[in-house]
């Protein structure tokens, strides 16, 4: 079964880390969020995607959240000696990643295939495939103007109210030809418990990516959403503010509002069971279960179900 997925931060690298657990070698693509990346020190750093690259490979720092476990910081510190800007952290085996995919790159390879290369050299079964190859950061507008997503997110600790959501360069971005044929190729496609609004939003709002969408689902491929809110709150990050000072409501049932015109089918927490009935009515089937995924097993468990509830939607389309 050939299986997209779709991921920002850390909720759906974990989801994908199961599905890659449950699914036959080469059968999972996940489409990353780029509008995260940054340049630090020269070199272009790529959070979502290397939170996927790095929870695939078994390299991910479960307990910080971000980065590789076991970490040390020699040139970080070096950094700091010499009066450069530390606030965004990048550990000594991180740096490698960065130098090498940034080389890829200034040598003229495309985004997709300077990070295809580390993934192949990192020996994971997965590809893990950038939304698009140009450039579209992500930028949010606080009270104090419009900053960029990591000044925001680590450098000012998401304490802003975000006020408005823009992916710069969005409208002549175009989903890259890799994107386009896993989802050509596709059986299921599961959106994971990532934010609805940062991580998933600029994925979805790369033009033609929708389009691609619908084609999938005229041929009866289900597409599917996790919810990352769950009793009202995000499991990591600021999710939940950013729906409400947004306008939106912070709840499973918002997340699926979210999602209405791209999915079939919606998976809630079981905390959440009595938005079951408000999220069936926005027309899509659910599935309630048990979505925090606490350990590897966790992971594994979740896409085993969520790729169960998929192959319901095939039984009704036949
Ligand atoms: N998150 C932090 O909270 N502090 C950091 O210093 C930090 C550094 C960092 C370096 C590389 C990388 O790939 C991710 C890093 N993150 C850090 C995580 C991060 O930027 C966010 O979690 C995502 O952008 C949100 O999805």
């Amino acid at each position: 079964m050939k299986v997209v997925a779709l991921a920002g931060g850390t909720g759906g690298a974990k989801l994908a880390h199961g599905l890659q657990a449950v699914l036959s070698p080469g059968d999972l693509h996940v489409i990353v969020n780029t509008g995260d990346d940054t340049e630090r020190h020269g070199l272009v750093v790529m959070p979502d995607h290397d939170a996927v690259l790095y929870m695939l490979s078994g390299r991910f720092d479960d307990d910080r959240g971000w980065g590789i476990s076991g970490e040390t910081w020699t040139v970080m510190d070096a950094l700091a000696e010499l009066g450069e800007p530390t606030w965004f952290r990048l550990g000594d085996r991180d740096f490698a990643t960065h130098i090498a995919r940034t080389a890829r790159l200034r040598e003229g390879s495309t985004l997709t295939a300077a990070v295809l290369a580390i993934q192949d050299a990192l020996g994971i079964p997965t590809r893990i495939l950038p939304m698009t190859d140009t450039s579209v950061p992500t930028q949010v507008r606080t009270d104090a103007g419009w900053l960029d997503f990591q000044e925001y997110f680590v450098h000012q600790a998401q304490a802003p109210e975000v006020r408005e959501i823009r992916f710069s360069g969005m409208e002549a971005a175009l989903p890259t030809d890799e994107v386009a044929a896993a989802l050509a190729a596709a059986d299921v496609v599961i959106i994971g418990p990532s934010n609805p609004l940062v991580s998933v939003g600029p994925i979805l709002a790369v033009p033609g990516m929708t389009d691609l969408l619908a084609t999938a689902r005229a041929r009866d491929v289900p597409v599917i959403a996790v919810s990352g809110i769950v009793g009202g709150v995000a499991l990591k990050g600021p999710a939940d503010r950013m729906l409400t000072s947004l306008g939106y409501e912070s709840s499973a049932r918002g997340v699926a509002a979210q999602y209405t015109e791209q999915i079939d089918g919606f998976v809630l927490d079981s905390v959440d069971t009595e938005l079951e009935p408000s999220v069936a009515a926005l027309g899509l089937r659910t599935l309630v279960t048990d979505t925090i995924m606490a350990d590897h097993a966790g992971r594994a468990r979740l896409a085993r179900e969520v790729l169960a509830f998929a192959g319901t939607f095939r039984g009704a389309a036949a």
